[in-house]
């Protein structure tokens, strides 16, 4: 079977340092955290950051360090920035890591309830908007859809040549508000995604591991890190998002998937940067 794409969402917007005290906020914390685990076997970054005191931003200056401080511990490695921020946050500021010219960003593609308050926004105009700054940079979108009737939305923009084929899918199952991260919410996405695309899928919470084990076994990409999950097993905190990497890794070995380098996953996703 195809080596399978392992992405480390290390820090996230909302997990907290009062959730699991692992969880990275400086510059050199955020680059620690990526240097782990991509030795743990990671080949992408999904990258938010914050400011010492734990704060979310989309600052484009903040993003840089991190990003050179990442580069710097493992100059291989395929960054991924959000540009899903943090729920509340205006578009021209969730927009900004945009202007690193990374080789990939994320684009979440509709509006949804997240969390118990949060409501975070993305309208088809909105969504129309970051598309197209993407196409002009050359930047490959991963398509966040954390419901079916995203991946609709994502559609529509390729048909309006917002997004071109090959597509990239991120399925996000389990967020309060989004789809849920049964088996049979899997395979419905899964089986709704246009042929010919990739696919990672992130389970939240307690999903984290059985979602990996599902998109193993169909063929797909795997998502794990503090952003979507803090314990390693019920009731124990993770020590490092390594360790999540490392046993996203045993699950994958297990069921026939080696991890993917940095180099192999950018020629399966097709990136910019492919050799
Ligand atoms: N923090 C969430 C509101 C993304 O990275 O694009 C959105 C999010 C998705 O994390
Ligand atoms: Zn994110």
């Amino acid at each position: 079977m195809e080596k399978i794409i392992i992405t480390a969402a290390i820090c996230g917007a909302e997990v907290t340092k009062e959730h699991n005290p692992n969880v990275p906020y400086t510059v050199t914390e955020i680059a620690e955290e990526a240097r782990r685990s991509y030795e743990a076997g990671a080949s992408i970054i999904h990258l938010h950051v914050r400011f010492n005191d734990g704060t979310p931003t989309q600052d484009a200056v903040r993003f840089k360090e991190c990003m050179d401080a990442i580069r710097k511990n493992c100059p291989a490695v395929i960054i991924q920035p959000s540009t899903g921020g943090a729920t509340g946050m205006a578009n021209d500021e969730r927009l900004q890591p945009i202007e690193l010219s990374p080789e990939m960003a994320t684009l979440d593609c509709g509006t949804m309830n997240f969390g118990e308050d949060d409501i975070f926004i993305n309208s088809i105009s909105t969504i129309k908007y970051f598309a197209q700054k993407m196409l002009e940079k050359g930047i490959k979108p991963e398509l966040e859809v954390f419901d079916r009737s995203m991946i609709n939305t994502a559609m529509h923009l390729v048909t309006k040549e917002y997004i071109k084929k090959p597509l990239h899918f991120n399925l996000v199952l389990g967020v309060k508000g989004g789809i849920g991260a049964s088996l049979a919410e899997f395979s419905f996405m899964r089986e709704s995604l246009p042929p010919e695309s990739t696919f990672t899928a992130t389970g939240i919470g307690r999903h984290q591991f059985s979602v990996a084990a599902m998109a193993a076994v169909s063929g797909g990409h795997i998502r794990v890190g503090f952003e979507d999950n803090i314990y390693l097993e019920p009731g124990v905190l993770a020590e490092s998002n390594g360790q999540l990497i490392e046993k996203a890794v045993r699950i994958a070995k297990e069921l026939g998937r080696e991890p993917a380098t940095p180099e192999e996953a950018r020629k399966i996703l097709k990136l910019r940067g492919a050799k």
